[in-house]
């Protein structure tokens, strides 16, 4: 819950944190969408140029009829070209899976032209085991994981995830999963730092979300906005830091917390990968990856896992 984690984030001893699932509010999904035409944020244009490039080669690996699951699917706009495909040898169910009731209101309005649309509005897991159930007999599941969103997970966490999805499948089955690849450094902090602005805005939305659903303070200009790659981990980070030492009361939480100058509120983790790595993380969680589709103008790859 949000107050909860708000208060466990910034309770901490140590490095305060906050979840980045939270980012996304009206406001926040609004900004998260403008990042993804900025032009120094590649990732979703290349997300989208593979998907065209692979979706008609999708039929020779998975025989029909299919059921498609999307984990955080949103409007499904990237997953149309799929749907589409994979209607042209036979029937489509789809299962969107999302926490927005108005996001999977318009992907059953715009996808049902292309299948026949069933909405989970549920976390990920909990989604697809709803869809698992709901299958019919003889269908083979198509898992999607676009977009690079693992890489907000630690990459303990992604690796279990992963373990996880594939504990819900059948043999036969497959996932097709987004990352975002090792890049050039300063291409890399730049898609997380852009001149116009706009992460900067997206970051400190999570501290105005704060103020207007926990009756928080923050004083956004007190806060400036960081990324930083770290080598070890291979993930660029995202801070708040403090510009002063400041005192902080969050009132629907019943809890107040001080900062010291420079220190910093850790945001969120984007991590990287390399083509090799996705593979064996696929191994590792018993798939095979079968085929991986990679974009020369900004690395990323698509890879597709079958059970
Ligand atoms: C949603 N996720 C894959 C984005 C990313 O690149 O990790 C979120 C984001 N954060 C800042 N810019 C974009």
């Amino acid at each position: 819950m949000f107050r909860d984690d708000v208060r466990e984030g910034l309770s901490q001893a140590g490095q305060k944190q906050l979840p980045c699932q939270y980012f996304y509010d009206d406001v926040g999904t609004a900004l998260f969408e403008a990042i993804t035409v900025l032009p120094e944020y590649g990732l979703t244009r290349a997300d989208t140029r593979l998907i065209r490039r692979l979706a008609p080669e999708l039929t020779g690996h998975m025989r029909a009829p299919v059921a498609v699951a999307e984990l955080g699917s949103g409007t499904g706009s990237k997953t149309r070209r799929i749907l589409e495909s994979l209607a042209c040898s036979g029937p489509v169910t789809y299962y969107p899976i999302d926490l927005s009731a108005s996001a999977l209101a318009r992907c059953a309005q715009e996808m049902g032209a292309f299948a026949d649309v069933h909405p989970i509005e549920e976390s990920y897991l909990n989604g697809l085991r709803q869809a698992v159930c709901a299958r019919r007999p003889g269908q083979l599941l198509l898992v999607l994981f676009l977009g690079s969103t693992i890489g907000n997970f630690a990459r303990a966490a992604a690796q279990d995830f992963l373990r996880e999805v594939r504990a819900c499948l059948m043999p036969g089955d497959a996932m097709l999963l987004g990352t975002d690849l090792i890049k050039p450094l300063a291409r890399m902090l730049l898609a997380y730092d852009d001149p116009a602005g706009v992460t900067a805005a997206f970051n400190r939305n999570l501290l105005a979300r704060i103020n207007r659903e926990l009756d928080g303070d923050f004083a956004l200009r007190n806060f400036a906005h960081e990324a930083r790659w770290d080598q070890h981990h291979r993930r660029i980070e995202m801070h708040l830091r403090s510009l002063e030492a400041q005192r902080i009361t969050i009132r629907a939480a019943g809890f107040a917390c001080a900062l010291r100058k420079d220190e910093t509120i850790w945001t969120e983790s984007c991590h990287k990968f390399d083509a090799e790595e996705i593979r064996e993380m696929a191994v590792e969680a018993g798939f095979e990856c079968r085929v991986q589709w990679l974009d020369d103008t900004w690395p990323f790859a698509e890879s597709l896992l079958t059970a």
